[in-house]
Parts: C-alpha cells; sequence; structure tokens
C-alpha cells in the first residue's frame, strides 16, 4: 500500500482513507500543470491503487485554487522542437486507458479551474463532482492543438457533436453548474462541501460490488458503437461471469437476510 507522501514539492500526494485512495496533484503554483515529473508518479499510483486489494475507490483532486491546467508549457520536456505526438503516446495515451479500465471506481473532485489535459484527465473519471466555482476549459485550440487526454472520444459521448465542437472550437470557460446542466459532469457543490461530498460518495462505492462497477464502465463504454443485438450479447455474457461470483451470491443472500452485503470481488 503506498504510503502517505508529506513533503510539498512533491507533484503528487498520495494517502488513504480507509478503502479510499485519495491523489492530489500538487504544484499549486502553476494550477497543478502536468510535468513529466508529475505523471512519472501518477500512472504508477494508479498502477498501485489498482493492484491494491484493499483500495475500493479512488479520488483524484488538485492542491490549491486549481484542478489541472493541463500539460505544463514550461516543462523543460517540452520546450523547444518536441514531438507533441510523442508526449502525448508516452503520458496521456496510458493515463486515459489506465483510468477507462481501473478495477474501482475513480472520482474526479475538481476544486478549481481544469484546462486542457486536466479538463479530460478529469472528464476520464467515472464520476466528477465539481466546487461550484470550478470551470471547465478546452483549451487546447488557443495553443492551436485539438482535445487529447481522450476529449475527442469523450466530449460528443457526453455532450453530444454541437457542444462538443463549440466547446473545443471555442475554448470557453464552461463553469460547474452548466457543465452539470449539459451533462458533461456528475454534480456541482459548494466550494467548501467539495472533499466531504467526493469522499462520502467514494466511501459509499467502496462498499458496493467493485468488479460490478468496473464491468458497467466496460459494458457502456464497449455497448457504444455497438447494434442493441451485439450489445444484448455482451450483456449476457458480463451477466453470466459476474452471476458465477461471489458478490452476486453474496448480494442476493443479503438482501434476503435483511443485512448489509460484503463484497470481495475486484
Ligand atoms: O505538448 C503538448 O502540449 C501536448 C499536451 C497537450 C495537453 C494540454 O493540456 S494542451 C493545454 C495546456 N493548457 C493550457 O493551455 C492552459 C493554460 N492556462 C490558462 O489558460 C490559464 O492559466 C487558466 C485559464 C487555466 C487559469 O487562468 P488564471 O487567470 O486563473 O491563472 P493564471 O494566472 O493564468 O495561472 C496561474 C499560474 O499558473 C501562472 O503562473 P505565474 O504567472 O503566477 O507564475 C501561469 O503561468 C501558470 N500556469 C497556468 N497554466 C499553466 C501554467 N504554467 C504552465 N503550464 C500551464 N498549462
Amino acid at each position: 500500500m503506498a504510503e502517505p507522501i508529506s513533503s510539498s514539492t512533491v507533484p503528487l500526494l498520495v494517502s488513504t482513507q480507509g478503502a479510499v485512495r485519495v491523489l492530489m496533484l500538487n504544484r499549486p503554483a502553476a494550477l497543478n500543470s502536468f510535468t513529466a515529473a508529475m505523471h512519472a508518479l501518477l500512472l504508477p499510483a494508479l498502477e498501485d491503487a489498482a493492484a491494491d486489494a484493499t483500495v475500493r475507490a479512488v479520488v483524484v483532486t488538485g492542491a490549491g485554487r486549481g484542478f489541472c491546467a493541463g500539460q505544463d508549457l514550461n516543462d523543460p520536456a517540452m520546450v523547444g522542437n518536441v514531438d507533441v505526438g510523442a508526449v502525448i503516446e508516452r503520458h496521456y495515451r496510458p493515463l486515459v486507458l489506465r483510468l477507462r479500465t481501473m478495477p474501482v471506481p475513480v472520482i474526479a473532485a475538481v476544486n478549481g479551474v481544469a484546462a486542457g489535459a486536466g479538463a479530460n484527465f478529469a472528464l476520464c473519471c467515472d464520476f466528477v463532482l465539481a466546487a461550484r466555482s470550478a470551470v471547465f476549459i478546452q483549451a487546447f485550440s488557443k495553443i492551436g492543438l485539438v482535445p487529447d487526454c481522450g476529449g475527442t472520444w469523450l466530449l460528443p459521448r457526453l455532450v453530444g457533436r454541437a457542444r462538443a465542437l463549440g466547446l473545443a472550437m471555442t475554448g470557453d470557460k464552461l463553469p460547474a453548474e452548466e457543465a452539470v446542466r449539459i451533462g458533461l459532469i456528475w454534480q456541482a457543490v459548494d466550494d467548501t462541501a467539495l472533499m466531504d461530498s467526493a469522499m462520502a460518495l467514494a466511501q459509499r462505492l467502496a462498499a458496493m460490488p467493485a468488479k460490478a462497477l468496473a464491468e458497467t464502465r466496460r459494458a457502456i463504454d464497449a455497448a457504444a458503437p455497438m447494434d442493441l443485438a451485439d450489445a444484448l450479447r455482451l450483456e449476457a455474457d458480463t451477466q453470466r461471469e459476474l452471476g458465477r461470483g461471489h458478490d452476486f451470491g453474496e448480494g442476493v443472500a443479503a438482501f434476503f437476510a435483511k443485512r448489509p452485503p460484503v463484497f470481495t470481488d475486484r
């Protein structure tokens, strides 16, 4: 299990509260923008959470007034004649694929501005809870790029083509409450209630059947390009597998015994 890291200069702070792993991006002076050093900690921290059977939910958040301003445009690894595609392949592709295949739910607690890859990093998570003062910005067009970190795939699926194009082409700030209204994120809460709300949701999810939740994400993502017949086949296959697991038996037994279930599959 990862130990809490206390040094304030470490770009990622990792802590554990019960069954919840909390990852805090920690470069507040640069709005927690991603550096190679932060990436070097972030993916392993997710791998570590995925491999630790005691972890049943993950919360990602940011230190200070911002959530994440995307790629650090000052990172020495980025300055000069850089192959931007290589940066995406090296850092963002594995990050997105890891997030979308985590064996436990991941919640983004967006405490402030989420821009560029920072916005799409949050949108890759299973739940996005945002402070009411937070804004989401597809900042890429302002620097001559297209949405990355999964943005081209996620945005139209979340809000439809018209809004995806509007957000991506203008790079305008989208306030948290408007993001909820258009279906981009799960919830906006008072700024002071953000972490308590995120932790309460995480603890609640941690008591649920982790494997079924991860399979729910996988099935919903996989069904998107399928026709109905194939999606029904996928549902049957997934239920067949889950039906053989401990958690299904436990859930049904707990229901009839009128007691809380204890789920363990992962
Ligand atoms: O090669 C590649 O780039 C590939 C990867 C691409 C993925 C991407 O994420 S591309 C998009 C990169 N992100 C951006 O373009 C966003 C840039 N930041 C902003 O537009 C603004 O900072 C915000 C709208 C996010 C917030 O504005 P505001 O007024 O609240 O804060 P600020 O004053 O602009 O920023 C505060 C500090 O953070 C400031 O530093 P200073 O002047 O106090 O020393 C600013 O330079 C720094 N900062 C903000 N964003 C970044 C950053 N430093 C480095 N990189 C950043 N992305």
